[in-house]
Formats: C-alpha cells, sequence, structure tokens
C-alpha cells in the first residue's frame, strides 16, 4: 500500500501552493493593471452580492473598506482553502489541483466581468498563477510523499515510511516559498497603487486657468447638493484612482515627458510639433467632461465624469490651419488609433488635448504626458491616451483600431441614465420612504430632467443634482414609497434638447448600448 504524507505537511504544501498561487496572479496585476485585480474584484463582488447581514458584520469586524484587512483576510482564506486542498492530495491530487484552478477561475471571472478591456491580461495572470500553483504544489508534495522501496534501494539507509527529504528541509522550504507568494500579493498591491506615479509628472506645474473658480464652485455645489448625499451614488466628479479604464494595453506605458512631442499633420498648411512644457503652458482650459466606452452595457460601469485641463484642440487644428478636403481628425499613440469626423468639432463642442485630470497630471493609465478628450464621442473613436500624433485625414483614407472590428466608425454617446441606488435586489424598510439614486449623461447635449416609473406606476420626476455644464453626467435621485414585496425600477433621462432616452435594448456592438436600466428591490 502506499503510503501517505503527514496530514500536517500535506496540508502545509497545499496552503504554501495556494497562497503562492495567488500571490503571483497578484503581482501580475500590479504589473498589467487590469484595473481592478483578482483579490479587489472577487472582493467587490462578495461585498455586492453578500446578504446585507454579512457585509454590515464585516464592516463592524474588519472594516471591508480597510485595504490590510481586505489583504490579511484574503490571505487567511486562501491558506484555509489550500490546507484543504492539502488534505485533498493525500487522496488524489488531481482534485487538489482542480481546487487551484477553481480559485484562480473565480478571480478570472470576478476581473473580466468587471472589466471587459483586460481579458487578455486576466487571462494571462490567471494562467501563470494556476501554472505556479501546480509546480509548486506537485514538488512539495513530491517531497514529502513516502517512496516505496525499489531492489536496487535494499541497502540503501531510506526507509520505506521515511519521505525523500528531512521534514526540516520541507518546513524550510514551505515558509519561503509561502512567505515569498505573500509577498508578491502585496508587491503587486502595492504596484497597482502606484499606477499613476511619474516621475515627470511629478514636477509639473499647471497654469492658472480662467475657468478653475468657476467650476471649482459648481463642483462644490454639486457635491454638497442632497442629491450628491445619497447613499451609494457615483459622486458627480470620480476621483482618478477610481476612473475606469479601458485600452489595450497589456503594460501601461510610462512615458517621459522630457523626450515626448506631439505632432499635428497630415492634411494642414502648418504641421506643428509641440514639446511636453510648451503644452502645459498653453493648458489654461479646464472642463468637466464624461467619458464612456462603447461597450459600457446598460447599467454598466465604464463611464466616468472628471474635470480635464488642456488646450482646446480647435485652438491647436486652427493654428495648424485645417485643409478644406480634411474630413476626418486621426490620433495615434504608439499601438492605438482613432479617429472621428472634422464635423464634430463644428458645434464647437468641448474638445481638449489634455493634461491634467482632476487637478493632476495625468495618471499613466489615463494617458500620461497627454491624451484626447472629445465630448459626446465614445473614447474607442476619441480619446486617445498615451497621445503622440493628430493626423488630419480623410474618412476614407483612415480606419483606427476597432474599426473592422465590429465597431462603427461614427460613434456619439447615446443618452443613458444609470441607477446606483438600489443595487440589485437590495433590501429596504418599508417604513420609510427609499432612495432611488443614480447619474445620467448625454455628453456635449446636457441632461435637462430624469425619470423613474416603479413597477407600473407613474413616471416619477427625480431631483437633479448641480449641473457641471452640458458635458458632465448629472446626479438624480427619487424619493420613494411603495407597498411591501418586489419591484422594479427603471429611469429614463431627457436631454436638454429635449430628446427622451430611448427604450429600445441594442447591444454595445456595433455602435453603442441603449435602453434603460432596471433593478430590482425588495421592500421588508
Ligand atoms: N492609446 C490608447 N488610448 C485609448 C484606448 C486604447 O486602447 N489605447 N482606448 C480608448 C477607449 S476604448 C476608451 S473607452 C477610453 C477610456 O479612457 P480611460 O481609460 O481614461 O477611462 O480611452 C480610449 N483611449
Ligand atoms: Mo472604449
Amino acid at each position: 500500500m502506499a503510503k501517505k504524507p503527514l496530514l500536517l505537511d500535506a496540508r502545509l504544501a497545499g496552503a504554501t501552493a495556494a497562497i503562492v498561487s495567488m500571490g503571483a496572479a497578484e503581482l501580475l496585476a500590479g504589473a498589467l493593471r487590469p484595473n481592478p485585480g483578482p483579490v479587489e474584484a472577487v472582493s467587490t463582488r462578495v461585498v455586492a452580492y453578500a446578504p446585507t447581514w454579512f457585509v454590515e458584520l464585516g464592516k463592524t469586524l474588519f472594516g471591508f473598506s480597510d485595504k490590510i484587512a481586505l489583504l490579511v483576510g484574503t490571505a487567511v482564506l486562501t491558506t484555509l482553502i489550500g490546507a484543504l486542498l492539502g488534505k485533498l492530495a493525500r487522496e488524489r491530487m488531481g482534485f487538489a489541483l482542480a481546487g487551484i484552478v477553481a480559485m484562480q477561475a473565480i478571480g478570472f471571472v470576478a476581473m473580466v466581468s468587471d472589466d471587459n478591456g483586460h481579458a487578455g491580461a486576466s487571462m494571462f495572470l490567471t494562467i501563470a498563477g494556476t501554472l505556479l500553483g501546480f509546480v509548486v504544489f506537485i514538488v512539495l508534495m513530491g517531497l514529502i510523499t513516502p517512496v516505496p522501496k525499489t531492489s536496487q534501494d535494499k541497502d540503501s539507509d531510506i526507509s520505506p515510511t521515511n519521505p525523500p527529504v528531512r521534514r526540516r528541509t520541507f518546513l524550510a522550504a514551505t515558509g519561503v516559498v509561502a512567505a515569498s507568494g505573500a509577498l508578491m500579493g502585496v508587491g503587486g498591491n502595492r504596484l497597482r497603487d502606484r499606477g499613476g506615479d511619474n516621475a515627470t509628472a511629478a514636477k509639473v506645474t499647471f497654469p492658472p486657468s480662467p475657468d478653475a473658480e468657476k467650476i471649482d464652485s459648481l463642483v462644490d455645489k454639486a457635491n454638497s447638493s442632497p442629491v450628491a448625499a445619497t447613499e451609494q451614488i457615483t459622486p458627480a466628479v470620480v476621483p482618478n484612482e477610481d476612473y475606469y479604464r479601458i485600452d489595450t494595453s497589456l503594460f501601461v506605458p510610462n512615458i517621459n515627458a522630457d523626450d515626448w512631442s506631439l505632432t499635428i499633420d497630415g492634411l494642414v498648411d502648418n504641421p506643428m510639433t509641440l514639446t511636453y512644457d510648451e503644452l502645459v503652458k498653453r493648458s489654461t482650459t479646464i472642463a468637466p467632461v464624461t467619458l464612456s466606452c462603447v461597450s459600457n452595457e446598460v447599467g454598466g460601469p465604464l463611464v466616468g465624469n472628471a474635470v480635464w485641463q488642456g488646450v482646446p484642440l480647435q485652438e491647436l487644428l486652427e493654428e495648424a490651419g485645417v485643409k478644406p478636403e480634411a474630413s476626418q481628425v486621426a490620433s495615434y499613440a504608439d499601438n492605438w488609433s482613432c479617429g472621428f469626423p472634422t464635423a464634430a468639432l463644428d458645434d464647437n463642442r468641448t474638445a481638449l488635448v489634455a493634461v491634467g485630470m482632476n487637478g493632476e497630471p495625468l495618471p499613466n493609465l489615463h494617458g500620461f504626458p497627454a491624451r484626447l478628450v472629445v465630448s459626446g464621442l465614445y473614447g474607442y473613436v476619441s480619446a486617445t491616451k498615451w497621445l503622440r500624433r493628430i493626423e488630419l485625414t480623410t474618412l476614407e483614407d483612415f480606419d483606427g483600431f476597432w474599426i473592422d472590428k465590429g465597431w462603427a466608425k461614427i460613434a456619439p454617446v447615446k443618452t443613458q441614465a444609470r441607477i446606483d441606488k438600489p443595487l440589485p435586489l437590495e433590501e429596504f424598510d418599508s417604513s420609510q420612504p427609499i432612495d432611488i439614486a443614480g447619474v445620467a449623461w448625454a455628453p456635449s447635449i446636457g441632461i435637462e430632467r430624469v425619470e423613474v416609473q416603479v413597477d407600473s406606476g407613474p413616471w416619477l420626476e427625480a431631483e437633479l443634482g448641480e449641473s457641471l455644464g452640458p458635458d458632465a453626467w448629472r446626479q438624480w435621485r427619487v424619493k420613494w414609497e411603495g407597498d411591501k414585496g418586489e419591484h422594479t425600477v427603471q429611469v429614463r433621462a431627457t436631454t436638454s434638447n429635449g430628446e427622451v432616452q430611448t427604450d429600445e435594448r441594442t447591444a454595445p456592438a456595433p455602435n453603442g448600448a441603449s435602453g434603460r436600466h432596471t433593478r430590482r428591490f425588495i421592500s421588508l
């Protein structure tokens, strides 16, 4: 009969493998920056879907918002699950390895369902974490599983009941490997936090802007409005750390602004090149603009409002002297490009070559040193991050990265409203009015009205937060009172042109999702 390793040793091997597997995935997440990484993605899901009492208990005991508690909690849970897999490994190694796959798969699913722009990086770090976990698990189990004596070993002094290495060596090995796994996890988290670090960015000072005071006071008003105080509502201006991120970069560019420049050429009379300093000196325009990703599902997270600082694109194009035959503004980063019709700028909408985001130099994740921000056009046709070149061309002569991959060439942002509160199936006490709240956007046009309908009741007009202008989303809230039971709420926005958001459901491809966001909630 084959001898089994000691149960305690097997548990240690399993825990070590699980820790290394998760740690490696988290470290790669720090380097590749899918946003969020596996630990954060899973814990956000847990907090979003767990019963309220569980979340409340967690908050009181550990504080779910506390990063350290979150990491420690993850480490403890990983150790426990790993120890369980270790026990399993004594019987069936295949089942134990499947456990590692399952742990990683949960992280993967949580990551990609939050962030559909990074399936590649997420897949890569999942596979790498899984494989490393396998190797460590198999090697450690090998170290502690007794080898049966063969005929040649007859005279050797390794008895069949003895594992092939001394226990002390095994314990030392698990200690070192588990500690490096934990370090990788913590390191990955640190790396992710440093997403905005850039040596040159630290030295930038923006010129004063004539618009600064006005916009500061609007943002203050928006933040202090009663609507803004609603629980769970998305802030009027999203902090840089929380801003959605979508791009095709596996590694986040870290461009040195000192040897960076922006070229404007193509169908222009005076091709020009601007250094970073020249661009920053001219960046005196500040504008709140809501960017949205064409991949955003109705009610999805791929949308955000920030206060951008930069130079109006129209001003730069005027200087370059756009030739009449130009019909497309193409823009390029190192491995990406996009383009939109020159005609989109005819209404003199907000369009910036931006260097600042919410009062700071652009974080690396959001395009340092410079990016385009064009109000009312989806990001994939207009919002080039890590911008190197703007080329005036024709609509026929150039297709950006996503065109021909199933996405439309002309892509204005569709009017949308999102419900932030209630959360899916959130439970309320029916003895008090409940808050239904969220954000609505129609960038470059503006939001004039938001209405909600509960079940088949009348459309109720929402109270709106302070307007930050036509380019920015608007917070909204309704206080609702009604019967006990399960209810469905839907929301619709009306633009400043009087157009009511359509209820016709379309998928994100080819030119953006339409339809109305709904949520179910329970009144107890
Ligand atoms: N260089 C580069 N810029 C890019 C992209 C990209 O893949 N590469 N993606 C675009 C898309 S699809 C969107 S929605 C916005 C997202 O900008 P954010 O990550 O700052 O939110 O960036 C745009 N700019
Ligand atoms: Mo996008």
